[in-house]
């Protein structure tokens, strides 16, 4: 998961000129109206280039994203001790770097969003060079590539985790409803919204609410129903929904999925469904949400059958996502537009010195922080390995987690690899099965994960599974 947004390849003016391959000296276009005298100019130039003199555009290291991922394999590429200042860039153009895991939580009125983020800036070793700006395109043949603001820069290596967008027009109707105050339809899925679904539910007392999952690929795939499972609890609580007898509630509840089952994996998913038929809430499969107007919903069938629309009160939706337009537009990406990288290896299968972690890359595994966890000591082990002429010997396994919130404090933690087979840290230590929903599973996700991930796993410090490392 990524910081913040990618504000696009449209930028302002160009505020740096090239004069040599590896130097560039700033110019400020409006410059020349300011000051009329050639002399003049000349000493502004100079005075500019005094304040703020012109860094190399050349490093051992470019790393494009600083969110999760970003962050994370250039704070444990420092820690190997072997870049020195200035070796390693960061590229992105956000202000914040937010907890993304916390915005379930937001939704379920367990925390403030305002704690969940923190300035981009101030999470970076001073020893990484920031460009705060967008990221234009990438040019694998010449190792190097363009800043939204004009700039080239070059690399040895290049790690590419910008993360993934979000495709709001993807569902026709949601970007207005979800700005519209009065409309009853959110999403926990940006920074904006995630407090709007809280508020909706808190003052929801009767009608239909409906929870949407897109078809395809999107960030911690668990999410969409972490949520209702979340407003389901605190209904209850408020004596708006009875489970045992549903159709008596004030609240009726269904959760609309593009997918045929409640979770991708098999052992998971089959505790879900028990979960859903026991609580009442109706399960519309293969219901993949294309357009909101008023008070409808319209669903596409992925099975073929004829679209559905539903009347909802509530509406808790989550949009398409996919791949940034400068990754699937580029030598990196694949059919689909991930940057097309080996699923063991996390180097790129045409660029060597290319390298990709996170939601950004191929890697066919569901998209999460505690995936980041397993995939960047992979990925900075074979990096480190491949700069010293070495063979890599690090390999990825698909891990990934979903701590999954089934009610207010209890939640079921998936943990599992490639194929779908669970991989779970606590039932290696101690036998438990974590397909059975636990007070300490809900303290983990609540208060460790977030402490951990700011404290510790930003800072190159954690391993998930494998607890405090380097
Ligand atoms: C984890 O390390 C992590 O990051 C801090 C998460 O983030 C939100 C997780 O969800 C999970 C499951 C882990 C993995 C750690 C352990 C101890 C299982």
């Amino acid at each position: 998961m990524v910081a913040g947004k990618h504000r696009g390849v449209t930028c302002g003016p160009i505020i740096y000129t090239l004069v040599a391959p590896s130097y560039s000296f700033p110019v400020i276009p409006s410059i020349s109206s300011m000051h009329s005298t050639p002399a003049a100019i000349s000493s502004s130039l100079r005075r500019f280039a005094t304040v703020a003199p012109a860094a190399s555009r050349s490093h051992k290291i470019v790393v494009v994203g600083g969110g999760t991922a970003g962050l994370t394999i250039s704070h444990q590429l420092l820690r190997t001790g072997k870049f020195a200042k200035d070796d390693i860039a960061v590229v992105d153009p956000a202000d914040w770097h937010h907890y993304q895991p916390g915005w379930t939580l937001v939704g379920g009125g367990l925390k403030d969003k305002e704690n969940l983020r923190r300035p981009l800036a101030g999470m970076l070793d001073s020893k990484l060079r920031f460009y705060n700006t967008a990221l234009h395109s990438f040019h694998p043949e010449q190792n190097s590539v363009t800043l939204g603001s004009g700039d080239t820069v070059n690399y040895e290596h290049l790690v590419v985790a910008p993360g993934i967008k979000l495709n709001f027009a993807s569902i026709r109707g949601l970007s207005e409803a979800l700005a519209d105050p009065s409309s009853q339809v959110s999403t926990i899925y940006s920074y904006d919204t995630c407090d709007k679904a809280i508020n909706t539910i808190q003052s929801f007392r009767k009608g239909t609410a409906i929870f949407t999952q897109p078809a395809g690929a999107i960030k911690c795939a668990g999410a969409p129903q972490k949520v209702m499972w979340l407003a389901l609890d605190r209904w209850k609580r408020a004596a708006f929904y009875n489970p045992t007898s549903p159709s008596e509630s004030p609240i009726n509840i269904a959760f609309a999925t593009g997918l045929p089952v409640m979770f991708g994996v098999p052992k998971y998913s089959a505790v879900l469904e028990k979960l859903r038929q026991e609580r009442g809430v109706e399960g519309l499969f293969q219901h993949d949400l294309i357009s909101i107007d008023g008070d409808k919903a319209t669903f596409a069938r992925p099975d073929g059958k004829e679209k559905v629309t539903r009347r909802f009160d509530l509406l808790h939706a989550v949009p398409k996502m996919g791949p940034h337009d400068f990754v699937k537009n580029s030598a990196l990406a694949d059919q689909a537009g991930y940057v097309d990288v080996d699923a063991h290896t996390l180097q790129h299968k045409k660029y060597p010195n290319v390298w990709s972690a996170g939601d950004a890359s191929s890697l066919a595994t569901s998209k999460t922080a505690a995936a980041i966890t397993a995939q960047s000591p992979v990925l900075v082990g074979n990096l480190v390995k491949s700069m010293d002429g070495k063979e890599l010997n690090s390999s990825y396994d698909g891990y990934t987690s979903c701590p999954l919130t089934v009610g207010e404090s209890k939640v079921l933690l998936a943990e599992f690899k490639y194929g779908g087979e669970p991989k779970e840290t606590f039932n290696q230590w101690f036998g438990v099965d974590q397909a059975t929903p636990r007070r300490a599973f809900y303290h983990l996700k609540k208060d460790f994960f977030p402490w951990v991930y700011y404290e510790h796993m930003m800072k190159g410090k954690w391993g998930g599974p494998k607890g405090w490392i380097n």
